[in-house]
């Protein structure tokens, strides 16, 4: 059902089923060998989260007046690369968790090797799908993804667990970037440029810079305040790791201004983003990049 109440809910609404028939098309069948794999793949992916950044990538066509349609597969790459990172970060030698979107972890319902090896193979075909987009869409992807990003992010953040050094702001900020914010800030790049648009890119990779981290910032203050139901995933596991996250660091207070303050600064971009639109595509354009940057704190999940 449409409503005028939120745009991005509407767009990702209308998009979704079309992200799970691609997501469906692009994997092999669990009965495909080796079937434990396959299988371990599929159920990694099914029931998905929230597909974010898959819509994401198709909202950066929207906004950039490009092709949704040429950024589909794509934008379904940017989900299987996601799953992947949820995979490897849910082994018992990373975050050791057994709950993830509301079931029990992939190394748990398999096993670890298995696991392991459905994520390898996720990061792989995640690069096929990303390649329809062209070349520049598979180097953004690499590096968001690799050890300047994502991957380094990922292991300054084990790095920073009760290593005893004082709590850092830029230490901090630094680790979500690139834990988060770079596949964040990649999706929309990718989208709009499978979307076919050729413009300079900085502003969205700015709003991606203030969306990813104002989504991380709300994702730690869900880890304290949220339910395991809502949450599809065990809370308080940041506060039992001893975590360097930004409640820990400013309180939680404190932490939801500075989300806030980011969501606003996000939000302020959007007339420069969308500046090659006019008439109802401006609009649209304008309210969804508002809308989304409110989600990202807002979001109860
Ligand atoms: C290479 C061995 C090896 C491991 C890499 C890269 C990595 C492990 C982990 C990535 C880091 C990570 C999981 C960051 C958390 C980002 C985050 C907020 C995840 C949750 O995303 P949502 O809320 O989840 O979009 P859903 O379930 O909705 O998709």
């Amino acid at each position: 059902m449409s409503s005028q109440a939120s745009p991005f809910e509407d767009f990702a609404g209308k998009w979704r089923p079309r992200i799970e028939a691609e997501l469906e098309g692009i994997l092999p069948l669990a009965e495909c060998a080796p079937r434990s794999l396959h299988g371990a793949m599929r159920y990694a992916m099914f029931p998905g989260g929230k597909r974010l950044r898959p819509v994401l990538a198709l909202m950066a066509a929207q906004v950039t007046g490009g092709d949704l349609s040429a950024a589909l597969r794509p934008a379904a790459g940017l989900e299987l690369l996601h799953t992947y990172s949820l995979i490897h970060d849910d082994l018992p030698c990373m975050d050791d968790d057994e709950l993830r979107r509301g079931r029990a972890t992939c190394h748990i319902a398999f096993d670890e090797a298995t696991a392991l090896l459905a994520g390898d193979a996720l990061l792989t075909l995640a690069f096929e799908a990303v390649a329809s987009g062209g070349g520049q869409a598979v180097s953004a992807l690499a590096r968001a993804a690799g050890s300047l990003g994502m991957v380094g992010g990922q292991v300054a953040d084990l790095e920073a667990e009760g290593d005893g050094q004082d709590p850092d702001l830029a230490r901090l900020e630094s680790i979500h970037d690139r834990k988060t914010g770079a596949l964040i800030t990649a999706s929309l790049e990718i989208g709009a440029i499978a979307g076919g648009s050729s413009d300079e890119r900085g502003d969205l990779v700015e709003f991606g810079r203030l969306l990813g981290r104002a989504f991380q910032i709300t994702d730690d203050c869900l880890d304290e305040t949220g339910s395991a139901e809502e949450l599809g995933k065990r809370p308080g596991a940041d506060l039992a790791k001893d975590k360097l996250t930004y409640p820990a660091l400013m309180g939680l207070e404190s932490s939801r201004e500075e989300a806030e303050r980011l969501s606003r600064a996000a939000a302020d971009l959007a007339p420069l983003i969308c500046r090659g639109l006019e008439g109802s595509g401006l609009d649209l354009g304008l309210r969804l990049l508002q809308d989304v940057a409110s989600y990202a704190i807002t979001r109860t999940r």
